[in-house]
């Protein structure tokens, strides 16, 4: 068997890739995969110790705090100071943007935006959960950086990933030239690649959504949900429904065997659920690597210009052929939805209410 490949020797391989790089993003990477380790530690005896249930505080999405997503947070914000490589963190369990000001950050050019444990309401029943980070170069060029540095779209970003804690711990990444997957062996506590140039399969049979929200879906979902119910052994459909209520790890299942993984606009979340900045742009930017497509029904997921640091937006995503079927629905039966919510967050923009309705 082939000598093992560890995250650290890929990542330094791979840096021939950018002649410019002078080892930065490579530290930054390094960083990031060292908090997942120690994350990891503690995901996986989360029963065993006094790290489960509720922290008793509130992040600004108003969701109850688990103990390890505080935690979490405070790893990978603590990596990311003392790599020195970054100078802001964009981070779903604080409220503002977390400056990094320490001796050695003086020079840090990356952002980094992170949801620390997305699923984590999952993990009291031990479910997979995840860490989902988008990477960007600022664009100041001196001073503090500021959100003006965070707020960019995602075409920008030089690198994003995840990581899922599941039955086995595995770090997926793509710095732009396509997607690799990391298993971490325990034994050695390394990241290994696994699954060297990943892709997604153009078309698949599953498709992930949580549709106890049906009612309030909009006609084009409706629509989709029937299509892919109906008997027709020539596009091997009805598909199977396949929703573990963890993105990272339905967005992982659906890279590996293919499928669709829809968060539509809901009742709850009229401009859908999932955070732009910090799962909906990273997950794109790797599924559109592997050769996948992701869009909010309407306009591609990594065009959309932020307006503000915890935005919402709907997601379709996964493979090709089934994500462009729903977009052909939702242009027939939904365009009117995709319009409103346009226009809703333009008057609110004009009445002063920055960023849309949440
Ligand atoms: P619902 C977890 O809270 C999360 O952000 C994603 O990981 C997951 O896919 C989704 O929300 C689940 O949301 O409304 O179906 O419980």
């Amino acid at each position: 068997m082939a000598g093992i490949k560890t995250l650290g020797q890929f990542i330094i391989e791979k840096q021939l890739d950018f002649p410019y790089a002078k080892g930065e993003l490579s530290r930054l990477l390094r960083d990031i995969g060292i908090a997942s380790k120690i994350v990891n530690r503690e995901v996986n005896k989360a029963g065993l110790v006094d790290i489960l249930g509720d922290a008793g505080t509130t992040n600004i999405q108003g969701e109850g705090q688990k103990k390890l997503d505080v935690y979490a947070n405070e790893q990978f914000i603590a990596a990311l100071t003392s790599g020195g490589e970054c100078c802001i963190v964009a981070t779903e369990e604080e409220d503002d943007f977390v400056p990094i000001d320490s001796p050695v950050s003086k020079n840090a050019k990356y952002i980094v935006c992170i949801d620390p444990l997305d699923g984590s309401s999952n993990i009291d029943c031990n479910v997979a959960v995840g860490t989902i980070f988008s990477i960007y170069r600022r664009k100041s060029v001196e001073g503090m950086a500021t959100l003006a540095d965070v707020l960019q779209k995602g075409t920008e970003q030089v690198a994003a990933g995840y990581v899922i804690y599941g039955s086995s711990t595995m770090l997926v990444y793509t710095t732009g030239k396509g997607v690799n997957g990391f298993t971490l062996d325990p034994s050695i506590g390394e990241f290994c690649l696994s699954h060297p140039n990943m892709k997604i399969p153009a078309d698949g049979i599953i498709y992930s959504i949580n549709e106890g929200n049906y009612v309030h879906f909009p006609d084009g979902v409706k629509k989709y949900l029937k299509y892919a119910q109906v008997e027709d052994l020539e596009t091997k459909r009805p598909y199977t429904s396949r929703y573990i209520g963890s993105m990272v790890a339905d967005i992982h299942r659906n890279l590996i065997k293919g499928g669709i993984y829809i968060y539509p606009t809901t009742a709850a979340s009229p401009n859908g659920k999932l955070r732009l900045l910090y799962e909906c742009n990273p997950m794109a930017f790797i599924i559109e690597q592997a050769g996948g497509v992701a869009s909010d029904g309407l306009n591609r997921i990594l065009d959309i210009e932020p307006t503000e640091l915890h935005q919402r937006t709907s997601i379709f995503i996964g493979s090709a052929k089934m994500v462009n079927m729903a977009e052909a629905l939702m242009a027939e039966y939904s365009p009117v939805a995709t319009i409103a919510k346009l226009n809703t967050n333009q008057k609110l923009e004009e009445l002063g209410v920055i960023g849309g309705i949440d």
